[in-house]
């Protein structure tokens, strides 16, 4: 099965409106999709200010709405303009105590919006060094995906929590092991045609001088990128990686 390239930008907490003018520093691609995840408070005006770029939420609230001060519904990220919505990402593990139960009750709330959800999932620097990695990463998607995961609603990105922002980088061939292994685990549990269809994205400290390493590994569907995603000269390098 032919999977589409992504470039996933994850700006976390950062951006405010003047911001906005990086999307027209992007290079045009053909064959790549092309996706930015700004802070809630932007994606309204940068989901109509691009037809080129898909938008999405960095996270929502299981609920359809409610009492819940200060949370965002999957709806209200649709009705935005976003297509996409990044969930389980592991600073909202760390910061706010997100289990792989509650991603799952997201991922479901999201699928009712008709948003395709990005299921982040990585191990902890003690578990890599404790050779916990695939163990981990087998719970992770064991415990936060529901029935009824298909490649239209589901992209997964590969998240080792060490490599976060810190500028380490696991080696080629763990990435390619552990992609591997994803791959067999999703088909394992949902069949050839889903598990050969769902895309697996790589992120964690992605810049401009690795991207094409690291798409150059097997099953390695594109990647999730934060820091280097802030600026059009960086992002557009690897979005071009990809092509
Ligand atoms: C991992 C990644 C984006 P960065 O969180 O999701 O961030 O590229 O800054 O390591």
């Amino acid at each position: 099965m032919t999977r589409r390239k992504l470039a996933a930008g994850n700006w976390k907490m950062n951006g405010l409106n003047a911001d906005l003018t990086e999307l027209e520093g992007l290079p045009s691609v053909s064959r790549a999709e092309v996706l930015i995840c700004p802070p809630a408070t932007l994606i309204e005006r940068m989901a109509r200010k691009t037809s080129s770029v898909s938008v999405g939420g960095q996270d929502c609230h299981p609920a359809r709405s409610g009492a819940h001060t200060g949370d965002v519904s999957a709806r209200m990220l649709a009705d935005a303009g976003a297509t996409h919505v990044i969930l389980g990402h592991s600073e909202r593990r760390q910061d706010h105590g997100e289990t792989d139960a509650l991603v799952r009750s997201k991922i479901k709330a999201a699928w009712n919006a008709d948003l395709r959800a990005i299921l982040c999932i990585g191990e902890t620097e003690g578990q890599y060094k404790a050779g916990e990695t695939l163990e981990v990463l087998r719970g992770q998607l064991a415990g936060s995906l529901p029935d009824g995961t298909s490649p239209d609603n589901l992209i997964v990105a590969y998240e080792p929590v060490w490599a976060i922002g810190t500028g380490l980088v696991p080696t080629m061939a763990e990435i390619r092991d552990v992609h591997a292994f994803l791959r067999a685990e999703l088909t394992a549990r949902f069949g050839a045609d889903t598990g050969d269809g769902i895309r697996l994205l790589y992120g964690g400290s992605v810049k401009p001088g690795n991207a094409a390493e690291i798409f150059a590994v097997p099953d390695v569907d594109g990647a999730l990128v934060g820091g280097a995603s802030l600026k059009a000269d960086d992002f557009g390098e690897i979005i071009k990686a990809l092509e």
